[in-house]
Protein backbone atom coordinates (compact mmCIF):
# COMPACT_ATOMS: atom_id res chain seq x y z
CA UNK A 1 0.00 0.00 0.00
CA UNK A 2 1.45 3.12 -0.87
CA UNK A 3 0.87 6.42 1.32
CA UNK A 4 -2.57 8.06 0.69
CA UNK A 5 -0.59 11.88 0.18
CA UNK A 6 -1.57 13.52 -2.85
CA UNK A 7 1.03 13.58 -5.37
CA UNK A 8 2.69 17.53 -6.08
CA UNK A 9 0.62 19.81 -8.54
CA UNK A 10 1.64 19.46 -11.92
CA UNK A 11 3.62 15.80 -11.72
CA UNK A 12 1.49 13.54 -13.87
CA UNK A 13 0.99 16.19 -16.25
CA UNK A 14 4.99 16.97 -16.19
CA UNK A 15 5.56 13.24 -16.85
CA UNK A 16 3.15 12.68 -18.99
CA UNK A 17 4.20 15.60 -21.20
CA UNK A 18 8.08 14.20 -20.76
CA UNK A 19 6.89 10.40 -22.05
CA UNK A 20 4.98 11.72 -24.63
CA UNK A 21 8.01 14.29 -26.15
CA UNK A 22 10.28 11.19 -25.85
CA UNK A 23 8.01 8.75 -27.59
CA UNK A 24 9.53 7.89 -31.20
CA UNK A 25 6.51 5.62 -32.29
CA UNK A 26 7.75 2.45 -30.87
CA UNK A 27 10.18 3.53 -27.69
CA UNK A 28 11.12 6.02 -25.50
CA UNK A 29 14.39 7.72 -25.14
CA UNK A 30 16.00 8.24 -21.70
CA UNK A 31 16.80 11.84 -23.42
CA UNK A 32 16.47 13.19 -26.97
CA UNK A 33 19.95 14.99 -27.01
CA UNK A 34 21.66 13.05 -24.79
CA UNK A 35 20.62 9.40 -25.51
CA UNK A 36 18.50 9.66 -28.89
CA UNK A 37 18.18 6.13 -29.19
CA UNK A 38 16.39 2.81 -26.92
CA UNK A 39 18.52 1.95 -23.69
CA UNK A 40 18.03 -1.45 -21.96
CA UNK A 41 17.28 -0.74 -18.36
CA UNK A 42 15.26 2.68 -19.39
CA UNK A 43 13.16 1.18 -21.51
CA UNK A 44 12.18 -1.10 -18.85
CA UNK A 45 11.50 1.44 -16.13
CA UNK A 46 10.04 3.50 -18.48
CA UNK A 47 7.24 0.55 -19.49
CA UNK A 48 6.62 0.60 -15.86
CA UNK A 49 5.65 4.25 -15.67
CA UNK A 50 4.64 4.68 -19.18
CA UNK A 51 1.99 1.43 -18.57
CA UNK A 52 -0.12 4.11 -16.35
CA UNK A 53 -0.85 6.25 -19.63
CA UNK A 54 -1.10 3.35 -21.98
CA UNK A 55 -0.79 -0.33 -21.40
CA UNK A 56 -0.62 -0.86 -25.20
CA UNK A 57 2.73 1.97 -25.30
CA UNK A 58 4.87 0.28 -22.82
CA UNK A 59 4.09 -3.19 -24.34
CA UNK A 60 5.40 -2.14 -27.16
CA UNK A 61 8.08 -0.65 -25.21
CA UNK A 62 9.39 -3.76 -24.07
CA UNK A 63 8.58 -5.23 -26.96
CA UNK A 64 10.83 -3.24 -29.69
CA UNK A 65 13.63 -3.87 -27.50
CA UNK A 66 12.98 -7.13 -26.83
CA UNK A 67 12.89 -7.32 -30.90
CA UNK A 68 16.79 -6.50 -30.63
CA UNK A 69 17.57 -9.54 -28.69
CA UNK A 70 20.58 -11.44 -29.99
CA UNK A 71 20.25 -15.29 -31.08
CA UNK A 72 22.96 -16.42 -27.68
CA UNK A 73 20.08 -14.54 -25.48
CA UNK A 74 21.46 -11.22 -24.79
CA UNK A 75 19.50 -8.30 -24.50
CA UNK A 76 21.67 -4.91 -26.08
CA UNK A 77 22.11 -2.05 -23.97
CA UNK A 78 21.33 0.12 -26.75
CA UNK A 79 18.92 -0.53 -29.89
CA UNK A 80 19.98 2.26 -32.70
CA UNK A 81 17.48 4.21 -34.12
CA UNK A 82 18.46 4.35 -37.80
CA UNK A 83 16.38 8.26 -38.23
CA UNK A 84 19.24 9.54 -35.82
CA UNK A 85 22.39 11.00 -37.63
CA UNK A 86 25.28 8.54 -36.33
CA UNK A 87 27.60 11.57 -34.94
CA UNK A 88 24.48 12.39 -32.56
CA UNK A 89 25.67 10.07 -29.93
CA UNK A 90 29.43 8.38 -29.04
CA UNK A 91 29.83 4.97 -29.25
CA UNK A 92 27.09 4.86 -32.16
CA UNK A 93 26.06 1.93 -34.42
CA UNK A 94 29.92 2.77 -36.52
CA UNK A 95 31.59 1.73 -33.48
CA UNK A 96 29.51 -1.08 -32.17
CA UNK A 97 29.07 -3.03 -35.57
CA UNK A 98 27.03 -5.53 -34.18
CA UNK A 99 25.42 -6.37 -37.60
CA UNK A 100 28.89 -7.83 -38.67
CA UNK A 101 31.18 -7.69 -35.31
CA UNK A 102 28.24 -9.88 -33.61
CA UNK A 103 26.99 -11.76 -36.08
CA UNK A 104 28.79 -15.31 -35.14
CA UNK A 105 27.41 -14.60 -31.62
CA UNK A 106 23.78 -14.29 -32.50
CA UNK A 107 23.51 -10.64 -33.60
CA UNK A 108 19.81 -9.52 -35.11
CA UNK A 109 20.50 -8.37 -39.15
CA UNK A 110 17.68 -5.89 -38.94
CA UNK A 111 18.93 -3.46 -36.47
CA UNK A 112 22.30 -2.13 -35.07
CA UNK A 113 22.74 -2.71 -31.82
CA UNK A 114 25.47 -2.56 -28.98
CA UNK A 115 27.16 -5.49 -28.14
CA UNK A 116 27.30 -5.01 -23.87
CA UNK A 117 24.38 -5.62 -22.07
CA UNK A 118 22.47 -3.71 -18.88
CA UNK A 119 20.75 -4.53 -15.36
CA UNK A 120 18.26 -7.22 -16.01
CA UNK A 121 15.26 -5.71 -15.00
CA UNK A 122 12.97 -6.49 -17.90
CA UNK A 123 10.96 -9.40 -16.79
CA UNK A 124 9.67 -7.47 -13.34
CA UNK A 125 8.63 -4.70 -15.96
CA UNK A 126 6.63 -7.03 -18.04
CA UNK A 127 5.11 -8.57 -14.73
CA UNK A 128 4.09 -5.00 -13.90
CA UNK A 129 2.92 -3.90 -17.13
CA UNK A 130 0.84 -6.82 -17.87
CA UNK A 131 -0.69 -6.11 -13.99
CA UNK A 132 -1.87 -2.73 -15.59
CA UNK A 133 -4.34 -4.14 -17.78
CA UNK A 134 -4.52 -8.09 -17.77
CA UNK A 135 -6.72 -8.18 -19.80
CA UNK A 136 -5.15 -6.38 -22.94
CA UNK A 137 -2.10 -8.21 -22.10
CA UNK A 138 -4.31 -11.16 -22.44
CA UNK A 139 -6.10 -10.17 -25.56
CA UNK A 140 -2.80 -9.34 -27.27
CA UNK A 141 -0.72 -12.26 -26.36
CA UNK A 142 1.53 -9.94 -24.10
CA UNK A 143 3.30 -12.64 -21.97
CA UNK A 144 2.99 -15.64 -24.24
CA UNK A 145 5.31 -13.41 -26.75
CA UNK A 146 7.52 -12.07 -24.02
CA UNK A 147 8.06 -14.93 -21.99
CA UNK A 148 10.50 -17.19 -23.98
CA UNK A 149 12.42 -13.87 -24.59
CA UNK A 150 12.96 -13.08 -21.43
CA UNK A 151 13.71 -17.20 -20.36
CA UNK A 152 16.50 -16.74 -22.85
CA UNK A 153 17.73 -13.90 -21.48
CA UNK A 154 18.00 -15.31 -17.97
CA UNK A 155 19.63 -18.58 -19.23
CA UNK A 156 22.23 -16.03 -21.66
CA UNK A 157 22.98 -14.68 -18.06
CA UNK A 158 23.36 -17.28 -16.38
CA UNK A 159 25.15 -19.65 -18.34
CA UNK A 160 27.83 -16.93 -20.53
CA UNK A 161 28.08 -14.40 -17.74
CA UNK A 162 28.77 -17.07 -14.32
CA UNK A 163 32.75 -15.72 -14.85
CA UNK A 164 33.56 -16.28 -11.19
CA UNK A 165 32.00 -19.49 -10.81
CA UNK A 166 29.69 -19.05 -7.93
CA UNK A 167 26.99 -18.53 -9.75
CA UNK A 168 26.71 -14.58 -9.81
CA UNK A 169 26.55 -12.63 -13.15
CA UNK A 170 29.55 -11.19 -13.70
CA UNK A 171 30.19 -7.67 -15.99
CA UNK A 172 32.65 -6.85 -18.90
CA UNK A 173 32.19 -3.39 -18.99
CA UNK A 174 31.37 -0.45 -16.64
CA UNK A 175 28.19 0.60 -18.63
CA UNK A 176 26.38 -2.93 -17.96
CA UNK A 177 25.79 -2.16 -14.61
CA UNK A 178 24.47 0.72 -15.32
CA UNK A 179 26.59 3.01 -13.21
CA UNK A 180 29.20 4.05 -15.53
CA UNK A 181 31.86 6.12 -13.74
CA UNK A 182 31.05 4.29 -9.77
CA UNK A 183 33.94 4.50 -7.89
CA UNK A 184 33.68 0.98 -7.17
CA UNK A 185 34.85 1.01 -10.87
CA UNK A 186 38.63 3.05 -10.10
CA UNK A 187 40.77 0.24 -9.15
CA UNK A 188 39.52 -2.45 -11.53
CA UNK A 189 39.72 0.09 -14.45
CA UNK A 190 43.55 1.73 -13.65
CA UNK A 191 44.37 -1.60 -15.00
CA UNK A 192 43.21 -1.31 -18.56
CA UNK A 193 45.27 0.57 -20.63
CA UNK A 194 42.91 4.06 -22.28
CA UNK A 195 42.52 4.67 -26.09
CA UNK A 196 44.79 7.51 -27.03
CA UNK A 197 42.93 10.78 -26.46
CA UNK A 198 41.92 12.38 -29.28
CA UNK A 199 41.25 9.33 -30.96
CA UNK A 200 37.54 9.39 -30.76
CA UNK A 201 34.26 12.47 -29.95
CA UNK A 202 33.16 12.42 -27.04
CA UNK A 203 29.24 13.96 -28.34
CA UNK A 204 27.82 13.91 -24.92
CA UNK A 205 29.68 17.25 -24.09
CA UNK A 206 27.24 18.52 -26.48
CA UNK A 207 24.50 18.05 -24.33
CA UNK A 208 26.23 17.81 -20.82
CA UNK A 209 28.32 19.47 -18.19
CA UNK A 210 32.16 17.77 -18.21
CA UNK A 211 32.11 18.87 -14.17
CA UNK A 212 28.64 16.55 -14.15
CA UNK A 213 30.12 13.93 -16.47
CA UNK A 214 32.53 10.89 -16.47
CA UNK A 215 36.33 12.19 -17.10
CA UNK A 216 38.02 11.53 -20.61
CA UNK A 217 40.37 9.26 -19.07
CA UNK A 218 37.06 7.35 -17.85
CA UNK A 219 36.13 7.45 -21.39
CA UNK A 220 39.34 5.76 -23.28
CA UNK A 221 39.30 2.96 -20.62
CA UNK A 222 35.19 2.68 -21.63
CA UNK A 223 36.00 2.49 -25.41
CA UNK A 224 39.22 0.25 -25.15
CA UNK A 225 37.47 -2.53 -23.38
CA UNK A 226 34.24 -1.88 -25.87
CA UNK A 227 36.47 -2.03 -28.68
CA UNK A 228 38.43 -5.51 -27.37
CA UNK A 229 34.71 -7.01 -26.24
CA UNK A 230 34.00 -6.17 -30.27
CA UNK A 231 37.37 -7.25 -32.05
CA UNK A 232 36.79 -10.57 -30.29
CA UNK A 233 33.28 -11.23 -31.81
CA UNK A 234 31.13 -10.03 -28.81
CA UNK A 235 32.24 -13.58 -27.44
CA UNK A 236 32.11 -14.32 -23.65
CA UNK A 237 35.24 -16.15 -22.16
CA UNK A 238 32.95 -19.85 -22.26
CA UNK A 239 32.26 -18.96 -25.59
CA UNK A 240 35.76 -18.87 -26.67
CA UNK A 241 36.11 -15.08 -25.94
CA UNK A 242 39.65 -13.59 -24.38
CA UNK A 243 37.70 -12.79 -21.03
CA UNK A 244 37.79 -8.93 -20.19
CA UNK A 245 40.29 -6.51 -18.61
CA UNK A 246 37.11 -5.69 -16.34
CA UNK A 247 35.27 -8.48 -14.86
CA UNK A 248 32.91 -7.51 -11.48
CA UNK A 249 30.50 -9.39 -9.71
CA UNK A 250 27.62 -6.35 -8.84
CA UNK A 251 25.20 -6.57 -6.21
CA UNK A 252 22.58 -4.15 -8.02
CA UNK A 253 22.60 -6.22 -11.48
CA UNK A 254 22.48 -9.67 -9.56
CA UNK A 255 19.80 -8.11 -7.24
CA UNK A 256 17.80 -7.30 -10.12
CA UNK A 257 18.36 -10.64 -11.54
CA UNK A 258 16.82 -12.30 -8.68
CA UNK A 259 13.83 -9.62 -8.45
CA UNK A 260 13.07 -10.85 -12.43
CA UNK A 261 13.56 -14.42 -11.46
CA UNK A 262 10.93 -14.09 -8.85
CA UNK A 263 8.47 -12.11 -12.24
CA UNK A 264 9.58 -14.53 -14.54
CA UNK A 265 8.37 -17.49 -12.27
CA UNK A 266 5.23 -15.65 -12.25
CA UNK A 267 4.74 -15.22 -15.59
CA UNK A 268 5.65 -18.52 -16.37
CA UNK A 269 2.72 -19.73 -13.92
CA UNK A 270 0.36 -16.97 -16.14
CA UNK A 271 1.12 -18.63 -19.35
CA UNK A 272 1.17 -22.32 -18.62
CA UNK A 273 4.86 -22.60 -18.58
CA UNK A 274 7.28 -24.15 -15.97
CA UNK A 275 7.33 -21.77 -12.76
CA UNK A 276 9.58 -23.77 -10.62
CA UNK A 277 13.02 -23.39 -12.52
CA UNK A 278 12.54 -19.44 -11.91
CA UNK A 279 12.08 -19.98 -8.28
CA UNK A 280 14.93 -22.38 -7.70
CA UNK A 281 17.25 -19.99 -9.88
CA UNK A 282 15.98 -17.21 -7.84
CA UNK A 283 16.54 -18.83 -4.23
CA UNK A 284 20.11 -20.41 -5.91
CA UNK A 285 21.63 -16.63 -7.03
CA UNK A 286 20.37 -15.03 -3.35
CA UNK A 287 22.69 -18.05 -1.56
CA UNK A 288 25.20 -17.26 -4.25
CA UNK A 289 24.43 -13.26 -3.27
CA UNK A 290 24.48 -13.40 0.24
CA UNK A 291 28.01 -15.93 -0.32
CA UNK A 292 29.74 -14.14 -2.34
CA UNK A 293 28.90 -10.57 -1.65
CA UNK A 294 27.82 -9.23 1.70
CA UNK A 295 30.50 -7.99 3.72
CA UNK A 296 28.22 -7.97 7.73
CA UNK A 297 30.85 -5.49 8.90
CA UNK A 298 29.84 -2.58 6.35
CA UNK A 299 26.25 -3.83 6.72
CA UNK A 300 25.39 -3.47 2.89
CA UNK A 301 26.38 -5.63 -0.42
CA UNK A 302 30.01 -5.09 -2.09
CA UNK A 303 31.14 -5.66 -5.66
CA UNK A 304 33.89 -8.26 -6.65
CA UNK A 305 36.88 -7.79 -8.83
CA UNK A 306 37.26 -10.93 -9.92
CA UNK A 307 40.65 -9.51 -11.90
CA UNK A 308 42.12 -10.05 -8.54
CA UNK A 309 41.57 -7.17 -5.99
CA UNK A 310 38.38 -9.46 -4.17
CA UNK A 311 35.94 -7.32 -2.05
CA UNK A 312 36.30 -3.77 -3.76
CA UNK A 313 36.19 -1.22 -0.56
CA UNK A 314 33.78 1.59 -1.69
CA UNK A 315 30.14 1.98 -0.32
CA UNK A 316 28.17 1.95 -3.55
CA UNK A 317 24.10 2.31 -3.74
CA UNK A 318 24.42 -0.96 -5.91
CA UNK A 319 25.13 -2.52 -2.57
CA UNK A 320 21.90 -1.46 -1.23
CA UNK A 321 19.45 -2.91 -4.13
CA UNK A 322 19.45 -6.11 -2.62
CA UNK A 323 16.79 -4.86 -0.53
CA UNK A 324 14.77 -5.75 -3.55
CA UNK A 325 14.69 -9.56 -2.95
CA UNK A 326 12.24 -11.21 -1.50
CA UNK A 327 13.60 -13.96 0.13
CA UNK A 328 16.06 -12.13 1.46
CA UNK A 329 17.98 -13.56 5.13
CA UNK A 330 15.75 -10.81 7.70
CA UNK A 331 18.79 -9.74 9.45
CA UNK A 332 20.74 -8.70 6.04
CA UNK A 333 17.61 -6.73 5.51
CA UNK A 334 17.31 -4.87 8.22
CA UNK A 335 21.13 -4.61 8.52
CA UNK A 336 20.37 -3.02 4.93
CA UNK A 337 17.87 -0.32 5.94
CA UNK A 338 20.00 0.40 8.85
CA UNK A 339 23.09 1.34 6.37
CA UNK A 340 21.17 3.48 4.12
CA UNK A 341 19.85 5.74 7.36
CA UNK A 342 23.55 5.50 8.61
CA UNK A 343 26.15 8.31 8.45
CA UNK A 344 27.27 7.04 4.97
CA UNK A 345 23.87 7.08 2.86
CA UNK A 346 22.45 9.34 5.35
CA UNK A 347 18.61 8.72 4.54
CA UNK A 348 15.69 10.14 6.56
CA UNK A 349 18.07 12.58 8.37
CA UNK A 350 21.00 14.51 6.60
CA UNK A 351 19.14 13.54 2.90
CA UNK A 352 15.75 12.46 1.60
CA UNK A 353 16.84 10.20 -1.35
CA UNK A 354 19.69 7.93 -1.06
CA UNK A 355 23.04 9.28 -2.64
CA UNK A 356 24.76 6.70 -5.30
CA UNK A 357 27.75 6.63 -3.68
CA UNK A 358 28.91 7.46 0.04
CA UNK A 359 28.63 10.33 1.72
CA UNK A 360 31.86 10.71 3.69
CA UNK A 361 33.77 8.10 0.83
CA UNK A 362 37.06 9.34 -0.63
CA UNK A 363 36.08 10.31 -3.92
CA UNK A 364 32.33 11.39 -2.99
CA UNK A 365 31.23 14.45 -5.64
CA UNK A 366 27.34 15.65 -5.45
CA UNK A 367 27.89 16.39 -9.02
CA UNK A 368 29.06 13.89 -11.13
CA UNK A 369 26.92 11.39 -12.25
CA UNK A 370 27.67 8.08 -10.14
CA UNK A 371 30.08 9.29 -7.80
CA UNK A 372 27.18 10.73 -5.60
CA UNK A 373 24.59 12.04 -6.96
CA UNK A 374 21.12 10.82 -6.36
CA UNK A 375 19.19 8.91 -8.95
CA UNK A 376 15.64 8.05 -9.35
CA UNK A 377 15.59 4.44 -10.56
CA UNK A 378 17.76 3.71 -7.47
CA UNK A 379 15.02 5.17 -4.62
CA UNK A 380 12.38 4.05 -6.58
CA UNK A 381 13.53 0.26 -6.32
CA UNK A 382 14.87 1.20 -2.63
CA UNK A 383 11.49 2.63 -1.93
CA UNK A 384 10.15 -1.16 -2.92
CA UNK A 385 12.31 -2.66 -0.93
CA UNK A 386 11.68 -0.97 2.24
CA UNK A 387 7.68 -2.31 1.83
CA UNK A 388 8.60 -5.46 0.25
CA UNK A 389 10.87 -5.41 4.15
CA UNK A 390 8.03 -3.70 6.41
CA UNK A 391 9.55 -0.38 6.34
CA UNK A 392 6.34 1.42 4.91
CA UNK A 393 7.11 4.72 6.95
CA UNK A 394 10.32 5.03 5.30
CA UNK A 395 9.25 3.76 2.06
CA UNK A 396 6.49 6.77 2.36
CA UNK A 397 8.68 9.56 3.45
CA UNK A 398 11.45 8.65 0.07
CA UNK A 399 8.22 7.95 -2.31
CA UNK A 400 7.28 11.94 -0.84
CA UNK A 401 10.74 12.74 -1.72
CA UNK A 402 11.41 11.51 -4.67
CA UNK A 403 7.78 13.25 -6.13
CA UNK A 404 8.96 16.83 -4.79
CA UNK A 405 12.35 16.37 -6.12
CA UNK A 406 11.50 15.18 -9.70
CA UNK A 407 9.16 18.00 -10.36
CA UNK A 408 11.03 20.72 -8.73
CA UNK A 409 14.32 19.66 -10.75
CA UNK A 410 12.29 19.43 -14.05
CA UNK A 411 12.45 15.70 -13.84
CA UNK A 412 16.32 15.83 -14.37
CA UNK A 413 18.29 13.05 -14.93
CA UNK A 414 20.14 13.36 -11.74
CA UNK A 415 19.91 15.57 -8.43
CA UNK A 416 22.65 17.36 -6.03
CA UNK A 417 21.76 14.83 -3.15
CA UNK A 418 21.94 17.42 -0.26
CA UNK A 419 20.09 20.23 -2.03
CA UNK A 420 18.07 18.44 -4.87
CA UNK A 421 19.76 20.84 -7.42
CA UNK A 422 19.18 19.39 -10.81
CA UNK A 423 21.89 18.24 -12.96
CA UNK A 424 22.59 16.27 -15.98
CA UNK A 425 20.06 16.69 -18.37
CA UNK A 426 16.27 17.64 -17.57
CA UNK A 427 13.13 16.01 -19.15
CA UNK A 428 14.80 12.33 -18.36
CA UNK A 429 12.49 8.98 -19.29
CA UNK A 430 13.06 6.92 -16.31
CA UNK A 431 12.75 10.26 -13.71
CA UNK A 432 9.30 10.86 -15.48
CA UNK A 433 8.10 7.38 -15.81
CA UNK A 434 9.13 6.27 -12.23
CA UNK A 435 7.63 9.60 -10.43
CA UNK A 436 4.37 8.65 -12.54
CA UNK A 437 4.43 5.29 -11.01
CA UNK A 438 4.56 6.59 -7.07
CA UNK A 439 2.40 8.94 -7.69
CA UNK A 440 -0.83 7.09 -9.01
C1 LIG B 1 25.77 5.81 -21.80
C2 LIG B 1 20.91 6.09 -20.65
C3 LIG B 1 22.13 5.58 -19.90
C4 LIG B 1 21.73 4.83 -18.62
C5 LIG B 1 22.94 4.53 -17.76
C6 LIG B 1 23.70 5.81 -17.52
C7 LIG B 1 24.08 6.42 -18.86
C8 LIG B 1 25.78 6.33 -20.45
O1 LIG B 1 22.92 6.70 -19.61
O2 LIG B 1 24.93 5.61 -19.58
O3 LIG B 1 26.29 6.57 -22.68
O4 LIG B 1 25.26 4.72 -22.05
O5 LIG B 1 24.80 5.58 -16.72
O6 LIG B 1 22.56 3.92 -16.56
O7 LIG B 1 21.09 3.65 -18.95
O8 LIG B 1 20.09 6.83 -19.81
Amino acid sequence: MTSARPAPPGLADGARRVLLANWTGSSTVPSPGLYPHQWSWDSAFIAIGSRHISPRRAQRELETLLAAQWSDGRIPHIVFNPAVPPTAYFPGPGFWRSTTAGAAAGAPRHVETSGIVQPPVHALACLLVHRADPRSSARHGFLARVHPRLAAWHRYLGRARDLGGGGLVSVVHPWEPGMDNSPCWDAPLARVEPVPPGTFHRADLDHGAASDRPTDLDYGRYVRLAADYRDGGYADYRDGGAGSAFLVEDPGVNALLIASEHALAEIAALVGADASVHRRRAAYLTAALVDRLWDPAAGLFRCRDLRGGGLIPELSAAGLLPLLVPGLPREIAAALVRTACGPHFGLGHTVRLVPSYDLRGRAFDPARYWRGPTWFNVNWLLERGLRLHGEPERADALRAAALETAVASGFAEYVDPYTGEARGTRDFGWTAALALDLAV
